[in-house]
C-alpha cells in the first residue's frame, strides 16, 4: 500500500464533501441559483476511477460533476465561483453548477441531457483513434441513463468501431425519485454491455481503491486494445436528486444502511488499520478541505458577476 497515496484519496474525497456541503448551504441562503445534484455518498467513483487514468485522458460527466471536476482540476474556485455565476468560474459564471468544463485539463462537461453525453464520449474517443493518439475517455452517468435511447447509441458505436472507451455507470439505485428495480428488469446494469458487444466488470463504488484499480485496468486495456470496456460501480447517494428533493421515496432505515458504507469513512478505517496516520492526522486533512472551501467561497463571493454587455459572448445565433 502506498500511504501517500491513500492520503491524497483520502484529501481528495474530503474536498469534494466539504465542498458540496458549503455549496448546499450557500444554495439555502439564496446565493447560488439554478439547479444543484449533490454527489454526497459516491465520492469514491469519481476520485478512484479519476486517479486510475492519466491526466490526459478525457472526462465526460453528468449535471452531478462537480467531484469529478474537482478530482480532475483541483481548483475549488473555479467551481464555487462557477455555481455562483460569478465571471472567475471555470466556464465565466455561465455554465453553473451543471456544466463545469476545463477543456485544458481534458474535462469536457458537465452534461444536463440525461444521456446526451454518452454519444459525445463515444465521439471524443472516436477523435483519438482516428488522429492515432493514445489517450482514453471516460465517460460516466447514471443507472437512470441506461434506459435511455442515447445511451444505447453511444455503446453501440463504441461497439462496433472498438472505440477507447470506459463507461462507468454509477448506479445509486435512483433516477430522480424512481428505484431502478421498476424500470429495468435486470439488477445489474453492466449486463447490458454485452449486446454490443463489451467487456465489463462490476464495482463496489464505495471502496475508493477499488474503484482506481478497476479502471486502471479498463483504461489500460482501452489504450492497448482500443476495446471499450463497462464498470458498474454500485453506490448511493445520501441526499436527495437534487436539493430541492427531501428524498421521501426512500426509507430512513435504507438511507442509514447504505451510510454504514461512506467512502470516506471506509477508506479512513482502512488508513488507520494500517497504521498510515491517526484519527486526529485525518481530522487535519479534513480541516485543510474546509479551509480550501471556505477560501472558494470567500473567492467567488468577492468575484465580480459577468459584464451585462457581454450577454452575447459565446452564443450561437
Ligand atoms: C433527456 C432528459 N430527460 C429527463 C431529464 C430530467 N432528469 C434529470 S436527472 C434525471 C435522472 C437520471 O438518473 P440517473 O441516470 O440514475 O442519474 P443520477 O441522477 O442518479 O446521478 C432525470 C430524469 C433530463 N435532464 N434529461
Ligand atoms: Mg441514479
Amino acid at each position: 500500500m502506498d500511504a501517500g497515496l491513500l492520503l491524497d484519496l483520502y484529501r481528495s474525497m474530503a474536498l469534494c464533501r466539504r465542498f458540496e456541503e458549503a455549496a448546499a448551504k450557500a444554495y439555502s441562503q439564496g446565493k447560488i441559483s439554478g439547479f444543484l445534484h449533490l454527489y454526497i455518498g459516491q465520492e469514491a467513483v469519481a476520485v478512484g476511477a479519476i486517479s486510475g487514468a492519466e491526466p490526459t485522458d478525457y472526462i465526460v460527466a453528468t449535471y452531478r460533476e462537480h467531484a469529478h471536476y474537482l478530482a480532475r482540476t483541483g481548483d475549488a474556485r473555479a467551481a464555487m465561483a462557477e455555481l455562483y455565476g460569478r465571471s472567475t468560474g471555470a466556464n465565466g459564471g455561465r455554465g453553473g453548477s451543471m456544466h463545469l468544463f476545463d477543456a485544458s485539463k481534458r474535462f469536457l462537461g458537465g452534461w444536463a441531457i440525461v444521456g446526451g453525453h454518452v454519444p459525445i464520449a463515444a465521439g471524443v474517443a472516436f477523435a483519438s483513434k482516428y488522429r492515432e493518439e493514445r489517450d482514453v475517455t471516460l465517460c460516466f452517468f447514471g443507472d437512470g441513463t441506461a434506459n435511455m435511447g442515447s445511451f444505447h447509441e453511444g455503446l453501440a458505436l463504441a461497439g462496433l468501431w472498438k472505440l477507447p472507451v470506459v463507461f462507468i455507470c454509477e448506479n445509486n439505485q435512483y433516477a430522480m425519485g424512481t428505484p431502478l428495480y421498476r424500470t429495468m428488469s435486470v439488477p445489474d446494469v453492466a449486463v447490458r454491455a454485452r449486446g454490443y458487444p463489451m467487456e465489463f466488470e462490476i464495482v463496489n463504488g464505495d471502496d475508493v481503491l477499488e474503484m482506481r484499480d478497476a479502471t486502471r485496468r479498463a483504461v489500460e486495456r482501452a489504450r492497448k486494445t482500443s476495446q471499450p470496456f463497462f464498470i458498474e460501480a454500485k453506490t448511493y447517494r445520501f441526499r436527495g436528486h437534487s436539493v430541492a428533493d427531501p428524498g421521501k421515496y426512500r426509507t430512513k432505515e435504507e438511507v442509514q444502511k447504505w451510510m454504514e458504507r461512506d467512502p470516506i469513512n471506509v477508506l479512513g478505517q482502512r488508513i488507520q488499520t494500517l497504521g498510515i496516520a491517526s484519527a486526529e492526522q485525518l481530522r487535519g486533512l479534513d480541516d485543510e478541505a474546509k479551509a480550501q472551501v471556505a477560501d472558494a467561497v470567500e473567492f467567488a463571493e468577492q468575484s465580480p458577476l459577468p459584464e451585462p454587455q457581454s450577454v452575447c459572448e459565446y452564443v450561437y445565433a
